[in-house]
């Protein structure tokens, strides 16, 4: 149970769980397109086990269960995302009539249960047939990601409660463009230059096209660290400043001050897009809401081995079973510097939650929420607009190069029979949000 009570947060407060698309429905089936994930699971050595999303939970038959557990929990809103190749299987042009249908079933599921559709365009299946003209590194994407983006506007726009245009765009760029870890698996700092500052402007070109057919209440999702030098030695924090400025000032900079950073343009150099800086108004389009995904610090030293920017340390704080620290303040840390430096517009922790064993018994994560939501009132103390808490995820699911392996659900999921179990930690939700829709 979490100590505190529903009303610290306000009557306003929006209560949500999150997933995505490729992570959690499978149903590779009825006119669905190929996916950059899919060519990339299946290849060697890029994913643990070889597991691929072919299945998931198979949320594309069960969501109706799944919603279910939404509304039980008493969470007020679902984060989930749209598969473009599911409803434009090339990419562009022609529209798959059963992937329109699925996710009118699944929105309509929503709004019968009470429950609000939080929406996502992309949350990283990029349709391969745009792979194959380049995906993320050809500036054309941000003309084939508005007529998508209008798609979803004018079938699903009266519908939606909010709709963010990209998930992560650091991942989408950095992750999969420059570190390789992620579909469609570059190591090239010229691919990088070009995803990083293609997939922003594609985003300001989303949020256009949104707004011209009808769509409200439109934002972006950011993956945020609260960046930190391992040491205080002048070194160790100009490697922090880079990996600051290459994780958070890149997406803030660009979005709420078109704005890049000088460090990062010193380090992408002659590679970035000729004449970006003429983007730059549509990179930072107005927006209604910002959502920020929090996880846990980034801690930074100068790079030892020759060519590489910065290294990343493991510092000594307790650790997910991804590895990763656990570090609340952070959360509280970013929220008010975000809301201090950067915009006053309305904030949401659009994911937040942990990787633990597998198990139906996670007293580990119920403490993980309990920290993270304290450290949510705390920002909010300290004059950070915070309006909602979404925990990721609702479903142990397909955790990209991690594969199966790695489990944040709120409710385990046996992928051999698809049962689901809600773990403590969704009991915990449930406490808190109980009789409170
Ligand atoms: O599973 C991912 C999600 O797709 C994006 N944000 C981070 C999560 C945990 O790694």
């Amino acid at each position: 149970m979490f100590s505190f009570d529903r009303q610290q947060f306000g009557p306003q407060f929006t209560f949500g769980a999150a997933t995505a698309a490729y992570q959690i429905e499978g149903g590779q089936k009825d006119g669905r397109g190929p996916s950059i994930w899919d060519s990339f699971s299946a290849t060697p050595g890029n994913v643990r086990n070889g597991d691929t999303g072919r299945d998931a939970c198979n949320h594309y038959e069960l969501w109706p269960a799944d919603l279910d557990l939404i509304r039980d929990a008493g969470f007020d809103a679902y984060r989930f995302s749209f598969s473009w190749p599911r409803l434009i299987p090339e990419g562009t042009g022609a529209v798959n009539p059963a992937g329109l249908d699925y996710y009118d079933r699944l929105v309509d599921g929503m709004l019968e249960r009470g429950i609000k559709p939080f929406a996502t365009l992309y949350h990283w299946d990029l349709p391969s047939a745009l792979q194959d003209k380049g995906g993320w590194m050809n500036r054309d994407i941000a003309g084939w990601f508005a007529d998508y983006a209008a798609l979803i506007a004018n079938k699903f726009g009266d519908r939606l409660e909010a709709t963010a245009t990209i998930n992560e765009p650091w991942c989408v760029a950095f992750l999969s463009h420059y570190l390789g870890v992620h579909a469609p698996g570059y190591r090239d700092l010229r691919a990088a230059a070009r995803a990083m500052h293609h997939v922003l402007f594609a985003h300001g070109t989303a949020i256009d096209a949104l707004r011209a057919n009808g769509a409200k209440n439109l934002g972006i999702v950011l993956n945020l660290e609260k960046s930190e030098a391992a040491t205080d030695s002048p070194e160790d924090l100009a490697a922090m400043d880079l990996g600051d400025a290459l994780f958070n000032r890149w997406y803030l900079g660009g979005v709420l001050k078109a704005q890049y950073p000088q460090v990062v343009l010193d380090f992408l150099g002659e590679h970035m897009p000729k004449g970006y800086e003429q983007d730059m108004a549509t990179v930072s389009r107005p927006l209604d809401w910002l959502g920020i995904n929090y996880y846990t610090r980034g801690l930074y030293k100068a790079a030892s081995k020759p060519g590489a920017p910065i290294e990343q340390v493991t510092g000594p704080l307790e650790k997910t079973d991804i590895g990763w620290e656990i570090y609340p303040k952070g959360l509280t840390d970013l929220l008010v510097r975000v809301s201090n430096d950067y915009t006053k517009i309305p904030l949401y922790v659009t994911e937040n939650g942990m990787a633990e064993v597998e198990g139906d018994d996670d007293p580990r994560r119920v403490k993980y929420y309990e920290d993270h939501l304290q450290a949510v009132l705390t920002a909010r103390e300290q004059g950070a607009d915070v309006r909602g808490y979404f925990a990721w995820s609702l479903l142990d699911n397909y955790e990209w190069a991690e594969g199966y392996n790695k489990r944040f659900g709120l409710v385990h999921v046996d992928y051999k029979t698809q049962v689901r179990t809600p773990k403590a930690s969704y009991r915990a939700f449930q406490g808190l949000l109980h009789n409170s829709r």
